[in-house]
């Protein structure tokens, strides 16, 4: 990993590096609209803090403590979530947590404290577009779990879609990742190379050896560039999909707590495809109905679904 200055100097030339807390160019004032917007388009990140309450935070990790996790495995559903894991290391995926019972995870949809931002940049004021959840998951994570490392602004995926077209933005996909508990060194945490939406070539360990970064199982540890993003708990990183970005190994004890809502234009298909129950829709608002089912289905009237297990869940 390199150093990102004003960190102090790494031990080695491979010695992780942490992302500041808040990225504080401005000496602490507040960034104008211009200086935001200048930092997220070459950075692909922005450090949120404190956007979710102490009261949210009991709420969700109270929640989590509910849930028998040591038996609970992919394919299990709790209520209208479904688990389910990436692969083997990435730990277990509480998915569509937005439907779990209790109204936390429903605030969140359109959770003042992040909306606008997205919204600005994925459908502006267009009225073509509209916003969208694409996919919304809390992940639990345990000893050597990590995620490998994956995107990057040399592949072609729609999510990865990062633009200034025409005096307006343009951008594909933009995940809110929350901290649920504090996430210090050891912990796991996120990391990814500030500015690597741009990055015209490949990771050179993956163009050396002909497999993808996710395929060989790179951690945070062994990609060159990659800075760790330590947060405390209720902060969040909002961040591009197309960056280039994975996690640290999770050393120390215990299990590392995130939430993910991922937001994208209606016109990408949503990820999974969890059809919204009647229930939840019935108790969303107007704003949070729009996001999470932007085009209701049509079909002929009285016909009915029929859900396959399994199907389309996978890494
Ligand atoms: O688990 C992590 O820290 C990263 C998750 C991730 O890859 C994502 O949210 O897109
Ligand atoms: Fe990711």
């Amino acid at each position: 990993m390199t150093a990102l200055a004003p960190q102090s100097p790494p031990s080695s030339p491979d010695a992780p590096v942490t992302l500041p807390l808040a990225p504080d160019p401005a000496n602490g004032r507040d960034l104008s609209d211009a200086e935001a917007d200048y930092l997220f388009d070459v950075q692909g990140y922005r450090i949120l803090r404190n956007v979710l309450s102490p009261l949210q935070l009991e709420k969700i990790n109270g929640w989590v403590d509910r849930q028998d996790t040591d038996r609970l495995e992919s394919g299990d559903w709790v209520g209208d979530v479904e688990v389910h894991t990436y692969g083997s290391k990435d730990g277990l995926n509480f998915q569509n947590i937005m439907e779990a019972d209790n109204p936390v995870f429903q605030e969140l949809i359109d959770q003042p404290a992040w909306i606008d931002q997205v919204r600005r940049y994925i459908v502006g004021d267009s009225t073509q577009h509209r916003l969208s959840i694409d996919e919304c998951f809390l992940n639990l994570r345990r000893g050597g779990g990590f995620i490998p490392t994956h995107s990057g602004g040399d592949s072609v995926r729609f999510t990865g879609l990062f633009q200034w077209l025409n005096g307006k933005w343009a951008v594909g996909q933009i995940n809110i990742l929350m901290a649920l508990d504090d996430i210090g060194p050891g912990d796991g945490g996120t990391t990814l190379i500030p500015g690597s939406h741009k990055q015209r070539f490949g990771h050179p360990l993956a163009t050396e050896s002909g497999k993808s970064m996710w395929d060989l199982g790179a951690s945070g540890v062994d990609t060159l560039g990659m800075c760790e993003v330590n947060l405390n708990a209720g902060d969040a990183v909002m961040f591009t999909d197309g960056i280039c970005h994975g996690s640290m190994p999770r050393t120390n004890p215990g299990e590392r707590r995130i939430m993910v809502y991922r937001y994208s234009p209606q016109l990408l298909a949503n990820r999974l495809n969890y059809i919204p129950s009647d229930e939840f829709l019935a108790r969303l608002t107007e704003a949070q109905r729009a996001i999470v089912q932007p085009v209701p289905p049509r079909g002929r009237p009285g016909r009915t679904l029929t859900f396959q297990k399994g199907s389309g869940v996978g890494g």
